[in-house]
């Protein structure tokens, strides 16, 4: 067992500085933990915020609950946040915060191995490293899925994903293909739809979309929140509840709340689109909310532009000149676009993370991807993945998870730093379960509809929190001691042969 001063100030690395790991930084610092690696792989930092910046990129949460609840930001310029001021809010946060001096930019942790009680790391720059704990603050849309359809790497004309987008191409008076109908498809569109010559949109599943309104903030009422925390804190509070109490119930079982986001959603398309065989075509056949809902503003008006198409023959084949459909007909493009989403199960992978024993997370996933209370990995010890499996909770703030999670992992901490636990790793036993407790809940939600998406894992089960925010809130208010390793493997009396 380690001394109690090195308990004290445990040397932590974090690894990613997006959202989840500037507020990681902030938070260690305020326990008094002061020997604070961040690692981020890139030159920048704003994870998601850095990477997608395609035209169109904003938040469908509400700006002032889109913040964290410490500093509030009375700069935002609509209601819905725009994708770079969003990126300038994180960057600012940081700066002031003293974390972007603390960032090791374009250093990506390789490897990450416990051994002999503490966590060896590997870097992309050759550095090793050697910690107490790792927070994987990695988030979970960052890997760009890429169709597979024949004959992809034919096409002749400029083709990219929406989070790697190609600024260099103008797309004025282009003929412009956009495969996938999500949330970053439909802001895409939004834009797309007023530049290209002319878009085809590919639709696979049409997609529920709610309209809320996007304000924007004048100067006056910018002028009116500078300085005041206070209200800051209150709007954000009274975004919270509203989503609480109808959005958030109405995926998580809540049949009033349910029928009443159906209604809403129905009533958009019936009001958005006038042409009927259009309106056929965007309806889609499985609950509201079964795939994640799109606020969105734009996407029902631009595909009802003139120089807007939206195909829903099945793609057969890419070829060099463009998308060929199952009816045989091909749509000659000039430019490709993937809106095509993201592989949410990665998490830290491709890094090579080992836990107890050399057992690789892989080996650790191969069943399934799964953590006990989204956090804590059997056989990882002193090891956090925020925003891990089961973390999402509909279109809620990902920022308001990420503290709450940010708190009850400090507890956990503490307890290690006192010496009440010998490491923080919880069971197995714990981690299933709390995933039976999962399986339990998801029967009530909206996510079984039967619709495909980003949410469900290999088997159908959908990785998200199915029950209410204020039982996620009140869960991990406090570490369950017993669900937790209370002898360490390698400080347990050996085991003696049977006499
Ligand atoms: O990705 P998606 P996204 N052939 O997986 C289609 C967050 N986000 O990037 O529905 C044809 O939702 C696929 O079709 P189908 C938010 O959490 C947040 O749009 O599977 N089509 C679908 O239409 C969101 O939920 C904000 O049939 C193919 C699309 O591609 C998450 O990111 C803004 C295909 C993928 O949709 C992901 O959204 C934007 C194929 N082979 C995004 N493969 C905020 O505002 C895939 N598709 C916070």
């Amino acid at each position: 067992m380690q001394d109690s001063t090195a308990r004290q100030n445990p040397s932590v690395a974090v690894i990613g500085a997006g959202m989840t790991g500037i507020l990681m930084a902030i938070k260690l610092r305020e326990a008094g933990i002061t020997d604070i690696t961040i690692l981020e792989k890139a030159d920048k930092l704003g994870g998601t915020w850095r990477e997608n910046t395609y035209p169109g990129v904003a938040c469908d949460v509400p700006a002032h609950m889109y913040t964290y609840s410490f500093r509030g930001n009375p700069e935002w310029s609509h209601r819905f946040a725009r994708g770079a001021e969003i990126q300038q809010y994180f960057q600012q946060v940081a700066d002031e915060q003293g974390v972007t001096g603390q960032v090791r930019f374009n250093e990506a942790v390789e490897s990450c191995h416990y051994v002999d009680g503490k966590w060896q790391l590997g870097t992309s720059k050759g550095t090793q490293l050697e910690v107490d704990f790792v927070v994987s603050a990695t988030g979970i849309l960052h890997h760009p899925a890429y169709p597979d359809i024949e004959g992809l790497d034919s096409f002749k004309g400029d083709m990219w994903h929406t989070a790697r987008w190609n600024h260099d191409v103008d797309l004025a008076g282009k003929r412009v293909g956009i495969i996938g109908t999500g949330s970053t498809a439909c802001q895409a569109i939004g834009e797309i739809g007023h530049t290209a010559g002319h878009l085809t949109v590919f639709q696979r599943t049409p997609q529920w979309i709610i309209r809320v309104a996007d304000k924007s903030y004048s100067e006056a009422d910018k002028a009116r929140l500078r300085g005041r925390q206070d209200k800051l804190a209150a709007i954000s509070r009274r975004y919270a509840f509203v989503l609480r109490n109808t959005f958030s119930k109405a995926v998580t079982g809540s049949k009033l709340q349910h029928a009443y986001m159906s209604w809403t959603a129905k009533r958009n398309l019936r009001k958005s689109v006038r042409d009927p065989e259009l309106r056929k075509k965007l309806t889609p056949d499985y609950p509201v909310g079964c795939k994640r809902l799109i606020i969105n503003n734009t996407f029902y008006d631009a595909v009802q532009r003139d120089n807007v198409t939206v195909e829903t023959t099945a793609i057969e084949r890419i070829c060099d000149a463009g998308v060929v459909t199952s009816d045989g007909v091909t749509h000659e493009l000039d430019v490709l676009i993937l809106a095509t989403g993201f592989h949410p199960f990665n998490f830290m992978r491709p890094m090579d993370l080992r836990g107890r024993n050399g057992q690789t997370i892989d080996e650790a996933w191969s069943k399934k991807v799964q953590a006990y209370r989204s956090l804590c990995l059997p056989g990882f010890p002193n090891f956090f993945l925020m925003l891990g499996p089961n973390t999402p909770i509909g279109n809620y703030s990902v920022i308001a998870m990420s503290e709450v999670q940010a708190s009850y992992m400090l507890k956990l901490i503490d307890l290690w730093r006192r010496g009440d636990l010998p490491v923080v790793e919880a069971t197995e036993q714990a981690k299933q379960r709390f995933n039976a407790y999962l399986r339990e809940g998801m029967k009530n939600t909206v996510w079984v509809g039967g619709c495909q998406s980003w949410y469900l894992d290999a088997d159908g089960d959908p990785a998200m929190w199915p029950y209410s925010w204020q039982q996620w809130e009140k869960e991990l208010q406090q570490p369950e001691l017993d669900d937790f390793v209370r002898v360490a493997p390698e400080e347990a009396e050996p085991l003696r042969p049977a006499a």
